[in-house]
């Protein structure tokens, strides 16, 4: 397996760096910034002699490395700022997203493409068109960051981190969609175990994460968790895992909707996005789905493709 990581950055070294100590398969670090992704190359094979993975990690600025891989992650492209929205990322990023993409398809052009930069689901869609490839082979990560960051606030109120499930459907922004009824502790909704205003504040606290730590480190956003949930998703196809994770997958009628990427579970493995998971919705959090891929979709239709 190889595994392309795009982006030296804070996300693309953590996932990078995870990728190797789960020797998911050799990796490929690559950034425009001369020295960077060869200088954390260099680091973290150091630490596999510390951390005990022999793990090749090549660090280049040049596409003809990441040649026939079989997956590629895309964590490139500016972070956000105090202040700043996610959508506030737009234009900049597409641009990058745009060039990269396309050395991605001359080079590696039947990998599997885990798109990470923000705006995420907007992002996803965008590389997905501009690729060509079976929307399959093309996903994005985000729910399963916000999914973790909802069990970590659950654990937080019950004071218990064991055995914490948590479903986050949706957008990666504002309208993020928690799921509390599927949301569990030792098998139980946490809406039976918390009092209705303990679940709310899970809630505003889980739509709320990444601004929290954008707003603590003030020069950034965060990237450990980012890294390692980019990681796992690679891991997943590498080693064709058929796990179901909560992933930002293309809908074709599922759930109601369609040509959009949206946050929904879905089965990962070899082939991508093996199925996508349709749980059984009520109305208000149907609608709260639908009224997040909406806004995503307003957003998509306005953005140009390059030609
Ligand atoms: O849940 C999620 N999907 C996310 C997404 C969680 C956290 C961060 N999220 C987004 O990932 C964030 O909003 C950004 O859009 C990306 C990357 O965040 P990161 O924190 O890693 O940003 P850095 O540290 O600034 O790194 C970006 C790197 C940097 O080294 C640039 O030189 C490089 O991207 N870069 C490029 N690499 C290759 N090719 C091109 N064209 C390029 N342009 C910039």
């Amino acid at each position: 397996m190889k595994i392309t990581v795009v982006g030296a950055g804070n996300v693309g070294a953590q996932c990078a760096y995870r990728l190797a100590q789960k020797q998911a398969g050799e990796v490929v670090l690559i950034d425009v910034v001369a020295g960077l992704p060869q200088g954390k190359a260099l680091d973290m094979m150091q630490a596999g002699f510390i951390e005990g993975f022999s793990t090749k990690i090549k660090g280049t600025n040049d596409y003809k490395d990441t040649k026939d891989s079989n997956v590629v992650v895309i964590t490139a492209g500016l972070a956000r700022k105090p202040g700043m929205s996610r959508d506030d990322l737009i234009s900049k990023n597409a641009e990058i997203i745009a060039s990269i993409v396309k050395n991605i398809v001359q080079y590696s052009p039947k990998a599997i493409l885990i798109i990470v930069t923000n705006p995420l689901d907007v992002m996803t869609y965008f590389a997905y068109k501009l690729s060509g490839f079976d929307h399959r082979r093309v996903f994005g990560m985000a729910p399963l960051l916000d999914a973790a960051r909802m069990q970590y606030f659950i654990a937080e109120a019950c004071g218990d981190a064991n055995n914490i499930y948590a479903e986050v459907l949706g957008s990666h922004g504002d309208l993020m969609v928690p799921v509390p009824r599927f949301s569990t502790v030792k098998g139980k909704p946490i809406t039976e175990i918390l009092n209705p205003e303990q679940v709310n504040n899970i809630e505003q606290k889980t739509k709320n994460g990444g601004a929290e730590i954008v707003g603590l480190l003030k020069t950034g956003s965060a990237y450990y968790a980012p890294g390692s949930a980019a990681a796992h998703m690679a891991e997943a196809v590498a080693k064709d895992k058929k796990e179901v994770i909560g992933t930002c997958c293309y809908l074709t009628g599922e759930y109601g909707l369609s040509d959009v990427y949206i946050g929904v579970p879905a089965k990962i493995g070899r082939g991508g996005v093996e199925e996508v998971i349709e749980l059984d919705l009520l109305a208000p959090e149907k609608k709260a789905l639908h009224d997040s891929a909406n806004a995503v979709k307003e957003i998509c239709e306005k953005l140009t493709l390059p030609k």
